[in-house]
């Protein structure tokens, strides 16, 4: 068939001092209820593995390490891997990557894609980094991406996971109308992003009511305008004194939303998504052989 039942697990917040054991039982707690909900797929956060910590400006080099995964899986993580074997359900999970390539260390925002036999199938690097590289002074938090990670260098690929056509973001990303579109281009069929949204932006202080609707405005556009299912789980609630936005969701490709978190906690949401669906987007309204013009688009890429 073409159902998928999947299942969204927002985080609450993750302090600096919570031990690496205490987040993966969050973690493992969740997917067991994912599971037991008949879930195939859990989508977990962006940073799902350390508090968000691009908000502090960190001058000790092997502090900032310490935020990082060198290998995924790892160790620390090896557990929530096996008891997705043992459940046999797959997962979605964002973490801070720190690669050596070619004799250089790389930082990136990554996610992964894991099957139920526990193998990482794909995987994605952020591209859209908000923020800024320097401290400022005048922030009463931080938002150092472009300091901590560089831009993601794999593209927007998407993925064959079981006979479904998986891509990812990370959030930033989706408020991008591009990010949306290649992976349409590319044949995702269902999006998955985690995200850190701070319900207040330093800088735009007048917009920190509508954080949330701008959050669902673009899950939803992204979703209806490529015909995708959108799987979108947030970190929620007050994270070492500064709030993130909650309403983690599902959205179907007609823009609906299917399912929604009520709290700022950890918290399991699921909906079985039926992927003939898609087509009443993509054959029609958005067929994008038959609609689009591409001739005029050129300096969407310049
Ligand atoms: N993690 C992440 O990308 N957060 C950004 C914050 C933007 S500045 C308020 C976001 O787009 O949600």
């Amino acid at each position: 068939s073409r159902k998928l039942n999947l299942a969204v697990a927002q985080l609450g917040p993750i302090h600096r001092s919570e031990s690496r054991s205490a987040i993966l039982g969050r973690l493992m707690e969740m997917m067991r209820e994912a599971k037991g909900r008949g879930a195939e797929l859990v989508v977990f956060p962006e940073a799902a593995l350390t508090s968000f910590f691009p908000r502090w400006f960190i001058e000790d080099e092997a502090e900032l390490d310490s935020y990082y995964e060198t290998a995924m899986p790892n160790p620390s993580v090896q557990p929530l891997f096996d008891l997705a074997v043992q459940l046999g359900i797959g997962f979605h999970l964002g973490y801070a990557e720190l690669a050596w390539e070619n004799g250089r260390k790389r930082r990136f925002n990554t996610a992964v894609l894991v099957d139920r036999n526990g193998r990482v199938v794909g995987k994605y690097r952020k591209i859209h980094l908000p923020g800024h590289a320097d401290y400022e002074a005048d922030r009463p938090f931080q938002n150092l991406e472009k300091r901590y990670f560089e831009v993601g260098d794999l593209g927007f690929p998407v993925y064959s996971y079981e006979e479904w056509q998986v891509g990812m973001c990370i959030c930033n990303d989706r408020r991008w109308p591009e990010a949306w579109r290649m992976l349409g281009l590319n044949g995702a069929e269902l999006v998955c992003l985690g995200y850190n949204t701070p319900v207040t932006d330093p800088r735009t202080p007048q917009h920190s009511h509508l954080t949330s609707f701008h959050h669902l405005l673009s899950v939803q556009a992204g979703a209806y305008q490529n015909g995708v299912w959108a799987a979108a789980a947030g970190k929620a609630g007050v994270e070492e004194g500064w709030p993130l936005v909650g309403h983690s969701c599902i959205v179907a490709p007609s823009g609906e939303v299917v399912a929604l978190t009520s709290s700022v906690e950890d918290e399991v949401i699921s909906a079985v998504c039926n992927f003939e669906r898609n087509r009443e987007i993509r054959e029609h309204i958005f067929n994008f052989e038959k609609h689009r013009q591409p001739h005029t688009y050129r300096k969407i890429a310049e």
